[in-house]
């Protein structure tokens, strides 16, 4: 960490610190949250894994749109990035039916004012990734709208090039993770505008925490799905019979280890790279 940053924002798990006029620091800590409460045991190396795979895609995304990411710091946990004027709308993209998504649909047959075919099942793929943007609630939950609800927030010409290139993006990390085992089911974008009035790719993409992230070989329709990394805590904690009121229980050392193994899975089979190399050197991730 510089001396001289000022910190300027917390999310549940995530730092950001001011570097300069045009610069922030994104700092992610090795917090885990599960059903909305940050536990009080950390996940060692998580921070450094989501901040690795944020960068991966990046990297293998700028021929898509441009991004905010100028460097990775030495200890592989924060990204150096440039300051934007950001969206006042999360931009979530759905390829299957989880979630507010699925919750929606049962309840109306429409998400974010997208009209789906009838009969869909919990967790089915969509005929097409949709675009379902949300409002950023500073307390409390984000909540769908539809296109018409977003422009009273926003310029449409902006709105238009978000969704395309959220589902541009969308479309080439689904396809390529499902390569490697992994559904995403669905992420969530956040993007800047640069002083050119350009729109920037920024925050964290395509991690487990912006995502959901399903094991591919026990993808099937019709129920909810185990998460890729979470799935030990969610375990551990539905066993102890928690109320999911804050604070949260500890973890025992068994639950750590699997998460953190899970973390790391995920790492190495979307990056094809060994995590010890990232430790080693992070721009791995930026080759
Ligand atoms: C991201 C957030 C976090 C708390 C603001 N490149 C950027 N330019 C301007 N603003 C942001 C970014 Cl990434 C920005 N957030 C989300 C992240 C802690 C809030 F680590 N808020």
């Amino acid at each position: 960490m510089p001396e001289a940053a000022l910190h300027v924002g917390s999310g549940k798990v995530r730092e950001l610190y001011a570097l300069d006029d045009e610069r922030l620091l994104l700092v992610a800590s090795d917090r885990i949250s599960t059903f909305d409460v940050v536990l009080p045991t950390e996940i060692p190396d998580k921070g450094r894994v989501l901040t690795g795979l944020s960068a991966f895609w990046f990297s293998r995304t700028r021929g898509i749109c441009p991004n905010h990411l100028l460097a990775l710091g030495d200890n592989g946990r924060s990204t150096e990035c440039r300051r934007l004027e950001m969206l006042p709308i999360e931009c979530v993209v759905r390829g299957y039916l989880a979630g507010s998504g699925w919750k929606d649909y049962r309840a109306t047959g429409a998400v974010c004012g997208h009209r789906l075919p009838a009969g869909l099942d919990e967790s089915a793929q969509l005929p097409e990734p949709i675009f379902t943007p949300a409002t950023k609630a500073t307390t409390g939950h984000d909540e769908n709208i539809d296109r018409e609800q977003a422009l009273a927030l926003m310029d449409s010409n902006l709105f238009d090039e978000a969704e395309r290139l959220s589902i541009e993006l969308y479309r080439f990390a689904a396809e390529y993770a499902r390569e490697r085992g992994i559904v995403i089911a669905d992420t969530k974008f956040e993007f800047g505008v640069d002083a050119g009035g350009r729109l920037v790719l920024a925050d964290e993409a395509l991690t487990p925490d912006s995502s959901r992230f399903w094991p591919a070989d026990e993808y099937r329709a019709g129920a909810g799905q185990p998460s890729f990394d979470k799935q030990f805590v969610r375990d551990y904690c539905e066993a102890l019979g928690w109320d999911k009121t804050s604070p949260g229980p500890e973890l025992p050392a068994d639950v750590v280890a699997g998460t953190r193994a899970r973390y790391i899975e995920a790492f190495e089979r979307l990056t094809g790279l060994s995590f010890g190399d990232y430790l080693a050197d992070p721009s791995v991730v930026l080759r």
